[in-house]
């Protein structure tokens, strides 16, 4: 079963962008000469100026990543402007509200056209200019694609904000970038709950200065304040406004947006994509790895604080003319057959989700599904985190009744887009592995010492080459993007990742190599969740590990060490829960606190977290060599009170 193969079927191929012998032709091509590949790929953009070098690229220091020097072109010109002469009545984005009961919208490309233009207006009308970065916080409502829309139209650099983020994570967003404009909206519902965003929008302006005006949709017509010379109503702002609004030239590798990160060391750091390489990679990636033709009907259900909302949300369908739809709610609500419920409702055939929602909707049983037809799906899509067999085959023969295809996504927040991915006429699957390279994507696994692993074998997981759609720097600190990604393995981009590769050159990524826990899909530091538990006065010291975890992939389990004198009690774990929460926002909760009277050190006083992983993992018996610690007897006491068994 472990090494059980799905081939594409013949019908699929027959209709599929690419077939086997086109994806191992085009990959060659891609390795062969990178830059006479993407020359021909490019043509997929409307460029205004025509570029003068493909790729300009160096993994050694310095860095520098260019593609495409000295083209000229608008991301929202081409997600809709060169789309309005035969799609200019297609739908571009349907809108599914939180409640069942709320409007459905459907918004075409000459509307999407009309909105964004009116919305760039406004954005000018209150200052904002090419270059300055201006911080977008909303729900996933078709406002939030107009506002990145928007900002990319007039040149503005976004920052989207997961609308689940707390105040102090926001300040903290606004302040890396120095944001003048952040665009939100009265609140937005999720699972029946309102989310207060422009509260929490009112608590982070205490601690950011540079913000000068923020905007506000009124969508929920929830209870909110608004501030007298900073808070602008949208409806207002846009009174007496123009429709039309000329696209800004821009130049290929200018920045289109930043978004933030965890990684394994200090603070979220601001990923920063560019214009040219990044659409081309959005677009490509889309249109072949879903096979999205012109009537499939496309629904992520990413929010557009992540780096999939951003790509196959928004970027990629727009800019191939397809169908998106955004989905404001949860898969639970009102019950577990929403999504198919949705998918029903708007004929959804190219659906894609994550791991964690597969899990908690296979926990419900089967008639939540089988109450729906789902007769429209043609491809299942998964990203996020590795998707275990047992889910895969539910996804499989339960959702898709083994008519589609499953295509396990590889991908970062770093990378723009997919990267070892099946390409679903093309390539076979195997449940659980991401499968082959993307074209232009060079994988290799190294040993932890750097020596590169050939044929079948496991280590870690780089990529030897650049691609269009890699990050261009950490915003600000081009000094953090070189030592985080190309100094552990020199003339490498190293993925954080470890990974397995099998007889037929599979890839099978086995989770983070590094202090990245990965919940739910979403990415948290262990550091900064410890630095959020030692915010709360009352705590010495935190050691915070992952441990796997049925529904959300791993779990947060953290070890705290309280001040002399505190005493430890259930109140306070609820309250230094409710500090995280503060800090960072909800995805960040610990599932488990285990109160450490102490926490094994190494004799140079760094916290040896191997041991606390397999304490979390509940597997003492292979805490391995514990002689090195300064004082091994704190290990015990630990194992003694663990709290996952
Ligand atoms: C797109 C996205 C990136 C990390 C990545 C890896 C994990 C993502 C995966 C996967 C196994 C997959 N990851 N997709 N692991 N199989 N198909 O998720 O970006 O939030 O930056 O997370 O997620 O560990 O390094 P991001």
């Amino acid at each position: 079963m472990h090494n059980q193969k799905f081939p594409p079927k013949a019908d699929f191929v027959q209709k599929a962008w690419i077939n086997e012998t086109q994806y191992k032709e085009l990959y060659a091509e891609s390795m062969k000469d990178p830059e006479h590949f993407w020359a021909g790929q490019a043509d997929r953009l409307t460029w205004m100026k025509k570029w003068t070098k493909v790729k300009d690229t160096s993994f050694h220091k310095p860095v520098s990543i260019k593609w495409f020097t000295g083209g000229k072109l608008n991301v929202s010109y081409n997600c809709i402007d060169r789309h309005l002469g035969h799609h200019a009545d297609k739908v571009a984005l349907i809108f599914e509200p939180d409640s069942p009961n709320h409007q459905t919208q459907k918004i075409t490309y000459r509307q999407l056209h009309t909105e964004v233009c009116k919305m760039a207006n406004v954005l000018k009308k209150l200052g904002a200019k090419k270059g300055d970065i201006v911080t977008i916080y909303m729900p996933m409502i078709p406002e939030a694609a107009y506002a990145m829309l928007a900002c990319a139209r007039i040149g503005a650099i976004h920052s989207v904000v997961f609308g689940g983020f707390s105040p102090d994570s926001i300040a903290d967003r606004v302040n890396d970038g120095k944001s003048k404009l952040v665009i939100t909206a009265d609140a937005g519902y999720r699972g029946g709950k309102v989310v207060p965003l422009k509260d929490n929008i009112d608590k982070a302006m205490a601690k950011t200065p540079s913000v000068e005006k923020v905007l506000v949709f009124n969508y929920s017509q929830e209870k909110h304040d608004m501030t007298a010379n900073r808070d602008v109503y949208y409806h207002e702002a846009v009174k007496g406004i123009s429709d039309q609004c000329e696209p800004e030239e821009m130049d290929s590798e200018d920045p289109l947006f930043i978004l933030y990160t965890s990684g394994s060391t200090g603070k979220p750091k601001g990923v920063l994509h560019t214009t040219g390489g990044y659409l081309l990679w959005a677009s490509i990636t889309h249109q072949y790895v879903f096979d999205c033709h012109e009537n499939d009907i496309y629904w992520c259900t990413a929010d557009v604080g992540w780096v999939t909302g951003h790509s196959y949300v928004v970027y990629g369908p727009l800019a191939n003319a397809a169908t998106s739809l955004i989905f404001e709610g949860t898969p639970t609500y009102p019950d577990a057959s929403r999504f198919w419920q949705v998918v029903d409702k708007h004929q959804v055939s190219l659906f894609y989700s994550s791991p964690t929602a597969i899990r908690s909707l296979m926990r419900e049983g089967n008639d939540f599904v089988k109450k729906s037809s789902r007769k429209s799906l043609r491809v299942l899509g998964t990203v996020g985190e590795p998707i275990n067999p047992e889910a895969w085959h539910w996804y499989n023969d339960v959702v898709g009744e083994g008519r589609c295809p499953i295509v396990d996504t590889w991908w970062q927040t770093e990378t723009g887009g997919h990267m070892i991915t099946p390409i679903p006429g093309a390539i076979a699957t195997k449940p659980g592995s991401a499968t082959l390279p993307f074209f232009g994507v060079k994988p290799i696994l190294l040993t932890n010492e750097g020596q590169e692993i050939t044929g079948a074998g496991e280590g870690v997981l780089a990529i030897a080459d650049s691609w269009p759609g890699q990050m261009r720097t950490v915003y600000g600190d081009h000094k953090r993007f070189e030592e985080t990604y190309f100094s552990t393995y020199a003339g490498y981009y190293f993925t954080g990742d470890g990974c397995r590769r099998d007889e037929d050159g599979y890839y099978w990524i086995t989770g983070r190599v590094d202090d990245v826990i990965n919940v739910s899909g979403h990415r948290l530091g262990t550091a900064e969740i410890e630095s959020a538990l030692v915010a709360n006065n009352k705590v010495a010291e935190a050691a915070v590990v992952g441990y796997p975890h049925d529904i959300k992939g791993q779990g947060i389990y953290a070890f705290v060490t309280l001040k002399t004198g505190v005493q430890s009690s259930d109140e306070l774990k609820k309250e230094l829960i409710q500090t995280v929460r503060q800090e960072i926002g909800p995805i960040a909760s610990p599932d488990l606190i285990q109160w450490a009277p102490g926490l094994p050190k190494t004799r140079s006083g760094k916290i040896m977290r191997r041991i606390l992983r397999k304490i979390a993992e509940n597997a003492p018996e292979q805490l391995g060599d514990t002689s090195t610690l300064s004082d091994p007897s704190v290990v015990q006491d630990l194992v003694d009170k663990r709290l996952n068994r």
